[in-house]
C-alpha cells in the first residue's frame, strides 16, 4: 500500500552553534525485563546515576535492522520501509541508501550543525553486502567510519574502515567490542576540541548470538541461571498466537540448561561493553570534555529466554522483546527515573535537539524537559515475520515449510519465526492505563491484548474476552497508528497534544539548554531543501481507552 505523497519544502534553522558532544551506545539484543542491565555496573554508575533512567522505553520493531533504521531516522517501520533483516526487506538496500540514509541523525548533525561524526560497530545487518555497495559504501554523514560487514560477531569479522575492508581474526586483540573501544579512543585523542562538537556512535555486538565473552570475562557468571519469571517455561498458553502454541511446552530440563548457559554468556559478553563505556567516559574526562558531552545508552531490541516455553530470541510482541534500556546523561540533565513512555523513534529528535536542529520525525525529543514528556502516550510496535530464504537443513520436520524459519533441533525443533508471525501493536502507558493490543496478519487475524496493570507477565490474553466496543476502538487506534507519519504519530492517539504539536516541526518552540562550556552561539540560519512525506490524518477527540 503506497500512500499518497505530498512533498513539502521545509526549513531547518540552526539557531546556535551547538557545543555539546554526543556519545550514543547501541547494544545488540540487550533486554531490560530479564535483568539485562545487571552486568552494566559502571554504565549505571557513570551514566544512569548521573542522568535519566527511562523505565518505559519500547522499540518500534523488536528486531535488529528495522529498529536500527528507526533509531537512525526517527521513523516507524511503515515509514522507513526497512521491514526485515534482508536487502529485499530494505535492510541497507539501495532504496534505503537513497531515500533514508541521507536524513539519518548523523547526516543532519554533520550537515546542519557541523558535527564531526564517528561510527564504530554493527550497523545494519546487510551493510557491506556486495549487492549494495560492499565495504566501499560509507553511509552519508560519517567522517570516521568503522562499520561491521554483516551481522554481529565477536571474532573473525570484517569492518569497512572509511570504505576499505579490513579483516580481523581470532586473536584476543581482535575481540570486536575491544576493537570498537580502541577505535573510539583514537577518535577522541584526535579530537582537537576547540571548534566543532562530535557525535560518536558505538555499536558493540553484545549480547547478540553467538554470545562469545571476551577471554577475560569467560565464566564470570558461572552460577547465574536464566531468570525464572512467572511466565518462564509455563506449560499451557493456549491463548497465544499459533507460533507460541506450536511445539512442546514446557521445555525439558536439557533445553533449560542450554538456556541457562545462553543467559549467563550474554551477561558475560556485556562486561566488555561495560568496560568500553568506562573507557570512553574516562578518556573524555581526561580530555576535560565530560561537562559538554551527552551519553545515550540503549539497545536495538529486547530478548526472551524461556518465556511461554519459547527458547530464545526476539521477534515477539511481549514485554521481554519490546522493552529496551535507555539512559541519558549530560549537561542540564538531573538524575531521575523517568516513567514517561518513550520509543526508539524518539532518539532521533532527541539527538537533533541537543544540536538545535529540527527535522520532522515520528518521535519527540526527550531532551527538552523530562518532566514535560507526555505521561499518556500510545506507541506503535510493528513486526514482519521472516520466512526461510532457502530450504533449511535443521533436521526438523519444519524443513519442508519455507514459511517458518529459525527452527532448532536442539531446542525441541521449536521455530522462532514465520512469515505469518507478522503483527502490529499499540502499547499505551498513562497514569491510568498500561496495556497492549496486537493484531497478527495470519489466517486467524489473531488478537493478543493484555492489561499490564493487573497482568504484568501477560498470562491472560484479553483480546477475545474484552467487550466489542473497546476492541473496536483499539482496532481504530491501531489502524491510525500504522498509517501515521510525522506529528500524526503523536496526534493520532493523543488529542490533547493538538495545540502542543504544531503542523510542522520547524514551528516547534526551542528549548533552552543548560550548558557550562563550549563556544558561543553565533546565530546562523541555514536553509535546506527537505523532502518529507506528510499525511494529515483525522484526529480523534474521543476519550481514550
Ligand atoms: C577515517 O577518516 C577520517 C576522516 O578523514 C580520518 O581522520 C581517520 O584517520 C580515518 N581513519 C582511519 C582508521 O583511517
Ligand atoms: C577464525 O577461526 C575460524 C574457526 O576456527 C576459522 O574458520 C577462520 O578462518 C579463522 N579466521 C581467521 C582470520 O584466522
Ligand atoms: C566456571 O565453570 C567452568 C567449567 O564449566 C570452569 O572451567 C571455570 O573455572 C568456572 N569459573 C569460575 C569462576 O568458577
Ligand atoms: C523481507 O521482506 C521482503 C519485502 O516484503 C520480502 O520480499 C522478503 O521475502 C522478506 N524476507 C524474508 C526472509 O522473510
Ligand atoms: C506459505 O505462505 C503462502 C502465503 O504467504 C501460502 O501461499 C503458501 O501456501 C504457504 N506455504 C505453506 C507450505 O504453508
Ligand atoms: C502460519 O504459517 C504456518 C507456516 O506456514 C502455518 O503452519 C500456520 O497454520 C499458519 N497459521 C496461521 C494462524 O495463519
Ligand atoms: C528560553 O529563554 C528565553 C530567554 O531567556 C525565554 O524568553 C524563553 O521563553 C525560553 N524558552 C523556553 C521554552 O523556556
Ligand atoms: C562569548 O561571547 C562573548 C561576547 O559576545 C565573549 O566575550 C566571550 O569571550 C565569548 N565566549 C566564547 C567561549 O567564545
Ligand atoms: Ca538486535
Amino acid at each position: 500500500m503506497q500512500p499518497a505523497v505530498l512533498f513539502l519544502v521545509s526549513s531547518i534553522y540552526l539557531l546556535s552553534v551547538a557545543s555539546e558532544n554526543i556519545v550514543l551506545i547501541i547494544t545488540d539484543d540487550q533486554d531490560l525485563t530479564l535483568d539485562g542491565m545487571t552486568p552494566m555496573t559502571q554504565t549505571q554508575n557513570l551514566i544512569g546515576q548521573h542522568g535519566a533512567t527511562f523505565t518505559n522505553c519500547f522499540v518500534a520493531s523488536p528486531i535488529c535492522c528495522p529498529n536500527r533504521a528507526s533509531i537512525l531516522t526517527g521513523r516507524y517501520q511503515h515509514n522507513h520501509l526497512t521491514v526485515n533483516n534482508t536487502i529485499a526487506g530494505g535492510c541497507s538496500s539501495a532504496e534505503w541508501q537513497q531515500s533514508q540514509e541521507p536524513a539519518t541523525f548523523a547526516a543532519l548533525l554533520r550537515k546542519v550543525a557541523g558535527y564531526k561524526t564517528f561510527y564504530a560497530g554493527k550497523y545494519l545487518n546487510e551493510y557491506g553486502n556486495g549487492k549494495v555497495g560492499g565495504a566501499a559504501h560509507v553511509p552519508v554523514g560519517w567522517d570516521w567510519w568503522a562499520g561491521l560487514l554483516g551481522n554481529s560477531k565477536y571474532y573473525d569479522y570484517s569492518l569497512s574502515i572509511n570504505g576499505t575492508e579490513r579483516t580481523y581474526g581470532n586473536g584476543t586483540s581482535d575481540y570486536f567490542t575491544d576493537v570498537i573501544s580502541n577505535l573510539a579512543l583514537d577518535f577522541i585523542n584526535a579530537h582537537t576540541g576547540d571548534q566543532v562538537p562530535f557525535l560518536m556512535v558505538l555499536a558493540p555486538p553484545a549480547p547478540h548470538a553467538p554470545f562469545t565473552p571476551a577471554d577475560r570475562y569467560n565464566n564470570k557468571y558461572n552460577s547465574t541461571k536464566a531468570k525464572r519469571t512467572p511466565n518462564f517455561n509455563i506449560p499451557v498458553h493456549q491463548d497465544k498466537h499459533w507460533l507460541v502454541r506450536h511445539g512442546p511446552a514446557p521445555l525439558p530440563e536439557s533445553v533449560l540448561s542450554k538456556l541457562d548457559e545462553i543467559y549467563r554468556r550474554r551477561w558475560e559478553t556485556l562486561l566488555a561493553v561495560d568496560e568500553l563505556v568506562k573507557t570512553v567516559y574516562t578518556s573524555l574526562k581526561k580530555r576535560n570534555l565530560l561537562h559538554e558531552t551527552y551519553f545515550v545508552y540503549t539497545s536495538d531490541n529486547g530478548y526472551h529466554i524461556g518465556q511461554f516455553s519459547m527458547p530464545m530470541d526476539k521477534r515477539q510482541p511481549y514485554e521481554t522483546d519490546i522493552r529496551v534500556p535507555l539512559l541519558i546523561s549530560g549537561p542540564g540533565i538531573v538524575p531521575a527515573t523517568i516513567s514517561a513512555p518513550v520509543s526508539s523513534v524518539d532518539i532521533f529528535a532527541t539527538l537533533l535537539d541537543i544540536a538545535g536542529v529540527e527535522y520532522p520525525s515520528d518521535g519527540i525529543t526527550l531532551f527538552k524537559k523530562h518532566d514535560n514528556l507526555p505521561e499518556d502516550r500510545t506507541l506503535l510496535i510493528e513486526y514482519r515475520g521472516e520466512r526461510s530464504k532457502q530450504r533449511p537443513s535443521s533436521g526438523c520436520p519444519s524443513d519442508n515449510d519455507l514459511n517458518v524459519t529459525l527452527c532448532m533441533k536442539d531446542m525441541m525443533c521449536k521455530c522462532q519465526d514465520a512469515a505469518n508471525n507478522t503483527f502490529s501493536c499499540i502499547r499505551r502507558i498513562s497514569p491510568d492505563f498500561n496495556n497492549i493490543f496486537c493484531v497478527f496478519e495470519d489466517n486467524q487475524k489473531f488478537i493478543e491484548a493484555y492489561d499490564l496493570n493487573v497482568d504484568e507477565y501477560q498470562l491472560t490474553n484479553i483480546g477475545y474476552t474484552m467487550k466489542k466496543g473497546p476492541r473496536h476502538k483499539y482496532r481504530q487506534r491501531l489502524a491510525r497508528m500504522t498509517a501515521c507519519q510525522g506529528v500524526s504519530c503523536i496526534l493520532a492517539v493523543f488529542p490533547k497534544a493538538r495545540t502542543d504539536y504544531p503542523a510542522t516541526r520547524s514551528d516547534y518552540p526551542r528549548a533552552n539548554r543548560t550548558t557550562n562550556g563550549g563556544s558561543n552561539g553565533s546565530r546562523l540560519l541555514l536553509e535546506l531543501l527537505l523532502v518529507f512525506i506528510f499525511i494529515p490524518l483525522a484526529i480523534s477527540t474521543r476519550p481514550l481507552l
